[in-house]
C-alpha cells in the first residue's frame, strides 16, 4: 500500500525563485501538484516590483514583461513542491473589450479550478485601493475559502499616518471577510517584506497531504466554484 504520511516543508527560500513557464491557460499549466500562491492586481499596481522586492531578483519581473506574457499566466519554481504564480494584470485601458473578457476567462478558469492554488496576493496601490474588480475577487476568494493577503503597494508614496489610516481604513471594509488579511508594503524602500514572508511561509509551510499523481483520473474535475464577479473596471 502506498505512504500516506503528508511532507513535512521547511520555509522556501525565495532567493531561489526561476522561471518556470507561461500558460495562456489552465490546460497549459505546469501540474497541478504541490503549493501555488498567485499574485493578482490591476496592472500597474507593483506586481512585478513586489515579486523582485520578495525574491531579491530583478530577473523575475523582467520575465513577465517578455511582450506576449503580459497576458499570460507566468510560473516561477521556489523548489519542487512550491511556485508563485505572476496573474496577469487587470485593468489594461487600452485592451479590446473581447480580449479583456478572454483573460477573465482564463483567469477564472485558473482561480476556481486550481487545486494547488493555496493562498493569493492581492495588490493594490495604497492610494487607489479597493476598486470593483479588487473587491469583486476578494469576496469571490474569500466564499471559496482561499485565503487572501493584501498588500497597500508604493505606501512610501505617502507619510507613515496617511498610510496607516489607508490600512486601517481597508482592513476595516474588509473585517467581514475571515481569510484576509491586509498589510502596507513598498517595493522601493523594501519595507514589509519579512510581514509578507511570514504570510507566505504559513501557506508554503502546511503539511503536504501525498498525492495520486499518475493515471488518477478523479482528482481534477470535481472542484468547481462559483465565478467572481468582476464588476466594471
Ligand atoms: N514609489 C514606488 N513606486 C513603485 C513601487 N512599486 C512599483 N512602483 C512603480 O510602479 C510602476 C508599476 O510597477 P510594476 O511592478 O511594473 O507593476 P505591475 O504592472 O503590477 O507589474 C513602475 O513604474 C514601478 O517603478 C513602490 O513600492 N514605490
Ligand atoms: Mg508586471
Amino acid at each position: 500500500m502506498a505512504n500516506r504520511q503528508p511532507i513535512m516543508l521547511s520555509a522556501p527560500d525565495y532567493r531561489q525563485a526561476c522561471y518556470l513557464k507561461s500558460s495562456p491557460s489552465l490546460a497549459q499549466c505546469p501540474p497541478d501538484q504541490g503549493y501555488e500562491v498567485a499574485f493578482a492586481g490591476r496592472s500597474n499596481a507593483g506586481k512585478s516590483s513586489a515579486l523582485n522586492a520578495l525574491t531579491e531578483s530583478a530577473k523575475l519581473a523582467r520575465t513577465s514583461k517578455t511582450p506576449g506574457r503580459t497576458q499570460m499566466l507566468n510560473f516561477f519554481e521556489l523548489d519542487e513542491y512550491r511556485r508563485l504564480v505572476d496573474l496577469p494584470g487587470y485593468g489594461y485601458a487600452k485592451v479590446p473589450e473581447a480580449m479583456k473578457k478572454k483573460w477573465q476567462h482564463h483567469l477564472d478558469e485558473y482561480l476556481s479550478a486550481r487545486e494547488s492554488l493555496c493562498g493569493m496576493v492581492l495588490l493594490m496601490d495604497i492610494r487607489h485601493p479597493l476598486k470593483d474588480f479588487d473587491l469583486g475577487l476578494l469576496q469571490w476568494a474569500d466564499q471559496c475559502g482561499l485565503p487572501t493577503h493584501v498588500l497597500l503597494t508604493k505606501a512610501d508614496k505617502l507619510k507613515y499616518g496617511a498610510a496607516q489610516k489607508v490600512l486601517m481604513n481597508v482592513r476595516t471594509q474588509c473585517n467581514s471577510m475571515e481569510l484576509v488579511t491586509v498589510q502596507c508594503f513598498s517595493s522601493l524602500k523594501k519595507t514589509g517584506t519579512s510581514e509578507l514572508i511570514k504570510q507566505l511561509n504559513s501557506w508554503f509551510c502546511a503539511p503536504l497531504p501525498q498525492q495520486v499523481i499518475a493515471g488518477d483520473e478523479t482528482s481534477s474535475d470535481e472542484q468547481t466554484a462559483e465565478s467572481f464577479d468582476s464588476g466594471n473596471d
